[in-house]
């Protein structure tokens, strides 16, 4: 099935203003969290009351306006299909079980063999982020693109760290970038970090295994703020994660040989697998 550009049109509508709603929610949630009861799905792996909330919300609300589309929620689960919103409740939530302020909902949306559009909302700043495919990135309404860095030595950048890959592969990833010059840091939200890079507040981000809920939405809005990116959808990331890479053009060489994740040559297709099979854990 192959949506056209007026449908299209319908959803990014509808997502500026559903996300708005999810980050009332959210940010709700953040101020009851102080003293709050914390799950753990696994080592280091937080669960609150706000990820169930607000993903049941998203779910809810996607479905009564778009019954024809998919769903691929990070608690819920769902099937990684063709034509489907791909959601992070709450991502950066070890940051929000222990009220740390940098947290934010994702929302991506994938149809016709790419991410299609993008939403990343953080609660606490009032920000808003979107982008659509081949029409560029914005911040509260505002034209954002990524930093202009040539000199590593003035550079930041952020290397997130996923217990599904190797500690000894993060080390030596996060030890070569500190060799080439550039200041490392980690800030436990990935989606919030490819937003930063497409704003230009830093200049990279890497991950060495990312899920779709994570970065899909971020992937886009460094794209089409002007930044490079490594193979995600071609790379099976909508089913199984990935590794990310997303950088402005001045560190991509220097995070793609720190990481071994390639830099994308052209656009970031899904690939013609049974992906409606699978589903990530
Ligand atoms: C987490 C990210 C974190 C990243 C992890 C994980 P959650 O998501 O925010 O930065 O390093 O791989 O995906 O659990 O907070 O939604």
């Amino acid at each position: 099935m192959t949506l056209d550009a007026l449908a299209l049109d319908g959803r990014e509508k509808f997502l500026a203003s559903l996300i708005r709603e999810a980050a009332v929610l959210a940010l709700e949630g953040f101020r009851r969290q102080s003293g709050a009861a914390v799950s753990l799905k696994g080592p280091q792996d937080y669960l609150t009351e706000t990820d169930g909330q607000v993903e049941d919300f998203l779910r809810e609300r996607i479905a009564q306006a778009f019954p024809e589309d998919g769903f691929l929620g990070e608690e819920g689960g769902g099937a990684p299909g063709e034509q489907v919103w791909v959601v992070d409740p709450i991502d950066g939530t070890a940051n929000f079980a222990r009220s740390i302020p940098h947290f934010c909902i994702s929302i991506a949306f994938v149809a016709n063999g790419v991410v299609q559009l993008g939403a990343i909302a953080n609660p606490v700043l009032n920000d808003y982020y979107f982008a659509r495919a081949a029409q560029g990135a914005t911040l509260n309404g505002q034209p954002i693109s990524v930093s202009g860095v040539e000199d590593v030595s003035s550079s930041s950048v952020e290397m997130g760290w996923s217990n599904r890959r190797p500690l000894a592969s993060y080390v030596s990833a996060v030890q070569s970038l500190f060799e080439a010059g550039t200041n490392v840091r980690r800030s436990s939200c990935g989606a919030l970090g490819l937003a930063y890079v497409a704003d230009g507040r830093s200049d990279a981000y890497a991950e060495l295994h990312m899920n779709p809920w994570d970065c899909l939405a971020g992937l886009l809005m460094v794209k089409e703020a002007g930044g490079v990116t490594g193979p995600f959808l071609s790379a099976g990331g909508l089913a199984d994660g990935a590794g990310v890479l997303a950088a402005a053009p001045g560190v991509a060489e220097i995070m793609s040989a720190a990481t071994g994740i390639a830099l994308q040559d052209g656009q970031d297709f899904l690939p013609d697998t049974g992906l409606q099979q699978k589903r990530t854990a």
